[in-house]
């Protein structure tokens, strides 16, 4: 920390460093400061070329950035601001204390928004333009445990009901509520984004931002000066996804992003940094990855203690404290605060002593003094070349006095006593008497006072009111039945993989007149591996800056194209990065309008398993587009072992109400999945988004056997039927993935070798029959009284005789799911426990999912059935060459 200045350079003569400073400064004079600052450039490399051991920090000292001769006037009315402010901070809280009334423990929060009241409502008052038929609008994330306030406010704009504020966290009663925080999906009027998983909106800001960028160079939206502000909490940044992808915004030189930091250094059960000080913490690691850092730490109480200071003494004091004794400070008294703060040095007490105790305690911390944060706002939206952070000091739970200002407890704070109301209602010139205000009513000035008018004549000169969700993409036309005939054709003998099969139909839907620029592929550093190098150079790969280099394989076909109109975002190794620019561009129907269809392909074992909360915001945010989980099946990719082969991700996919997950196995069913969802998402609307794993297992692709589509959305449909219909000994074989291919194996064996007939299901999506099996059950429970509906699974399994087998390359307990619905028993091959390093014959054999034990396990149900011999089971164990004592590959 730069708490040092004072202090005499081991040995040196005054004079010497007062040389260096005199010549500096007529430098300075005469030069002006760039080339003063070229020259301290220029010796700090030749220090460092001669071996000297230059200390490096990141940090400025624990002052304001914004110094007092560059601030500018604040242009609004500040009196009026701050009572509108005051009445935002009462409803607010009233919204939290009279929720807790009616329900105790049903929780939401007061102090979050008591510390950043002012940064939003600077915000709102001078810089959040909204979205018009004119200009696409800022976009701003907001703090998600600030959402109180914003719903406050909200009210006061009129846009939302007394009775609204009356029931929040109340959504199900039936005139309607608030949800507890940004949640698109419950208000998807109001919210754009959900913001209260910690971590997720800085990253999905940044991508965010620099998607922005993206439809601009690509020429797909007008290039403007719009913004995206990112509120976060101080305690938020340890989350690893907060800074994660700070020196992407950087590298980008996004600046159209400002993240605004809400630094009143608490979290939730204490002090974020209590031995040290996050916010020069946070200082170093934006400004080391490059960004502009606007501290604002002071108010404007402090500026002429700063003056009378010409010795650097304050500012050297302020960056000793460790943030466990600024927290201390800011709930003591006037004359705790002149002992302890200022009593260090008598210089320093000498600073203060004009003035009283409580005009001491009424020093108010940069991010309470709108002044400040206007200055701040201001430097940030017209700094150009980088992204802007800015750290705002404040006070966790500002005003709620004994009741939890700069508590520890405050951020769980939900009652106040009488007393304590009171006390808050005259603190912020509520206009409620001692009897009413116990009360805690909402209170809204009449439409036609000031204050009303002021708010409603600021938000008009902005555009409009923020936050708000609409949206403005006009609906696709085209039915793209030409687009995707030909893959409902097979590949004759040619062997391919559903992977391969993709990647053609995406080649295909670039060069689509409607859909083609629409398109956005996405890949994090896997493109090789999904053989999609081909695309490099037909779609080009996005950057900012074009391709400043020769790539080394420009001699090839298929070369490492850069350049600035380029589709493809190959976003690096970063699957949450790569998810984040998914969101933004499966959300652009609503923030830009633009119906952008993503095709996010990774690595399957690497999506849900890793960024499961992201893909829950993505349906959060009525996310469109499609996820494709490459070289996906636990069995079905070979070598690679433990960590890498996937047999989870359609698991994982159960919950997410709104995605449909699909496990094809031919290139039609993938065809008929995305021109449907294409569809169903962009012509219908539908707030669905799509799952597919694609696997890389090589085979013919059969052409779609008649009109089978309906049964490949739904979930399954009958592929290959048995030849010999007749025979005694039947069994229903179902498939999904590369394991179809196994299931048509052991049809063949059962019907060569003993004379089983089988029929062989393909199973597209065991999601669909689960939600559709238990749909239907809740229909039939709900109505009793009429004719029940069937599910899906038992209308196709109705005639469909003897034993029921399923396989797949997942967890057993996906065909479990649906087993009830079924007419008999179920047995259930998957692929439960850690992959190995070994080729697709043996991962089959160790997890028992080939055709071997499909027919085994066929047989072994027709024998406990009664309809074959133990002998005829035992031979073919022994035919089937199987190990009866292997190991469980659960267990081992
Ligand atoms: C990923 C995640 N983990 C934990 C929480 C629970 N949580 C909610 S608020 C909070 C503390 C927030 O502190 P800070 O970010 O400093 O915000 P402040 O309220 O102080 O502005 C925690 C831990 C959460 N919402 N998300
Ligand atoms: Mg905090």
């Amino acid at each position: 920390m730069d708490n040092e200045l004072s202090t005499q350079p081991h040995g040196m003569e005054d004079v010497e460093i007062q040389e260096w400073l005199e010549s500096l400064d007529s430098v300075l004079e005469s030069s002006g400061p760039e080339v003063a600052a070229e020259i301290l450039e220029r010796l700090r490399a030749h220090a460092t070329v001669n071996g000297i051991d230059l200390p490096f920090s990141a940090n400025t000292p624990y002052a304001n950035t914004v110094p007092v001769r560059l601030q500018p006037l604040f242009p609004g009315d500040q009196e009026l601001e701050r009572r509108i402010k005051s009445l935002i901070r009462w409803n607010a809280l009233a919204m939290v204390v009279r929720a807790n009334r009616v329900e105790h423990n049903i929780g939401g929060h007061i102090s979050t928004y008591a510390s950043a009241a002012t940064l939003y409502e600077v915000g709102f008052n001078h810089f959040f333009r909204a979205r018009t038929e004119e200009f696409e609008g800022d976009t701003v994330y907001f703090q998600g445990h600030a959402s109180p306030g914003i719903y406050a406010r909200a009210f006061l704009e009129g846009r939302l009901s007394a009775q609204k504020l009356e029931n929040f966290r109340r959504e199900l009663k039936p005139d309607g509520g608030l949800s507890s925080y940004p949640h698109p999906w419950l208000m998807p009027d109001f919210w754009e984004f959900p913001t209260v998983s910690m971590g997720l909106s800085p990253l999905m800001a940044i991508y965010q931002a620099r998607f922005n960028r993206y439809l601009e160079d690509r020429g797909m939206k007008p290039v403007t000066d719009a913004k995206v502000w990112a509120f976060l909490g101080d305690g938020e940044t340890d989350e690893p996804e907060s800074l994660g992808a700070i020196t992407l915004a950087s590298r980008e030189k996004l600046d159209n992003l400002i993240f605004v930091v809400n630094c009143n250094l608490q979290r939730l059960d204490g002090p974020v940094r209590g031995n040290g000080q996050i916010i020069q913490e946070l200082e170093s690691a934006f400004r080391g990855a490059g960004w502009n850092v606007i501290k604002v730490l002071w108010g404007s109480e402090w500026d002429p203690i700063f003056e009378r200071d010409t010795e650097g003494l304050l500012v050297k004091r302020m960056g000793e404290l460790v943030d466990g004794e600024y927290q201390k400070l800011v709930v003591s008294s006037g004359a705790y605060v002149r002992e302890h703060f200022f009593g260090s040095d008598p210089r320093l007490l000498q600073l203060v002593d004009p003035m009283s105790d409580e005009s001491l305690r009424r020093l108010r911390l940069g991010g309470h003094d709108p002044r400040k944060v206007y200055a701040a706002y201001k430097a940030a939206v017209e700094h150009k070349g980088s992204p802007t952070v800015i750290l705002a000091r404040t006070i966790k739970g500002y005003g709620l006095g004994e009741a939890g200002e700069g508590k520890n407890v405050t951020h769980q704070q939900k009652k106040l006593n009488e007393d304590e109301l009171r006390e808050f209602r005259s603190r912020f010139g509520i206009p409620l008497n001692d009897e009413d205000c116990i009360e805690v009513p909402f209170y809204r000035p009449p439409e036609d006072s000031v204050e009303i008018q002021y708010l409603r004549a600021r938000r008009e000169a902005l555009g409009g009111y923020v936050p708000k969700r609409s949206i403005r993409a006009k609906p696709l036309v085209a039915d793209h039945d030409e687009l995707f005939k030909e893959f409902l054709e097979g590949s004759e003998s040619r062997e391919v993989s559903t992977t391969m099969a993709f990647v053609g139909m995406l080649r295909k839907m670039l060069k689509d007149a409607e859909i083609g620029k629409l398109i956005v592929p996405i890949v994090p550093d896997e493109a090789r591996t999904f053989g999609m190098e081909s695309l490099f150079r037909t779609a080009g790969i996005y950057s900012s800056v074009g391709q400043k280099y020769e790539p080394v394989d420009v001699n090839t076909l298929l070369y490492y194209k850069e350049a600035k109109d380029g589709q493809i975002l190959e976003e690096g190794i970063t699957e949450a990065g790569s998810m984040a620019s998914c969101i933004a561009a499966g959300t652009a129907y609503a923030t830009h309008g633009i119906n952008a269809i993503p095709f996010f392909i990774y690595y399957s074992m690497f999506g849900f398993q890793r960024i499961a909360d992201f893909i829950w915001a993505a349906a959060d945010m009525r996310t469109r587009g499609f996820l494709l989980g490459g070289t996906s099946g636990r069995t079905t990719l070979s070598g690679e072992g433990l960590q890498h082969q996937d047999g989870n991700s359609q698991i994982l996919a159960l919950p997410v109400p709104n995605i449909k997950a699909y496990d094809p196995a031919f290139a039609y069913e993938i065809a008929v999945i995305i021109q449907d969802g294409i569809r169903r998402m962009y012509k219908d609307g539908e707030n669905v988004f799509y799952y597919i794993t694609v696997m890389n297992e090589p085979y013919a692709m059969p052409s779609m056997p008649g009109n089978v589509k309906d049964g490949i959305l739904r979930g399954m449909y009958l592929f290959r039927p048995a030849t010999h219909s007749k025979t005694k000994l039947r069994a229903q074989l179902f498939g999904s993935g590369a394991i179809l291919n196994e299931a048509l194996r052991a049809q063949e064996i059962l019907e060569t070798k003993y004379g089983v007939a089988a029929d062989v299901w393909s199973v597209t999506s065991y999601k669909e029959l689960y939600n559709d099996g238990n749909e239907t059950e809740r229909w039939n429970r709900l109505h009793a009284g009429e004719k029940p509906r069937v599910p899906y699974v038992s209308k196709c399994l109705a005639d469909a005789p003897g034993v029921l087998v399923a396989a797949s390359d997942y967890l057993k307990t996906l065909p479990n799911m649906i087993s009830k619905w079924m007419p008999r028993r179920l047995a259930s091959l998957g692929t439960d426990g850690f992959g190995r390093s070994e080729g697709r014959a043996s991962l089959r054999d160790f997890f028992e999912v080939d055709s071997r034990f499909i027919t085994l396990a066929s047989l072994h149900e027709l024998f406990v059935d009664g309809k074959i011999e133990r002998s005829v089971l035992d031979k073919a164990v022994k035919d089937l060459g199987i190990n009866t004592d292997k190991p469980n590959p659960v267990t081992s």
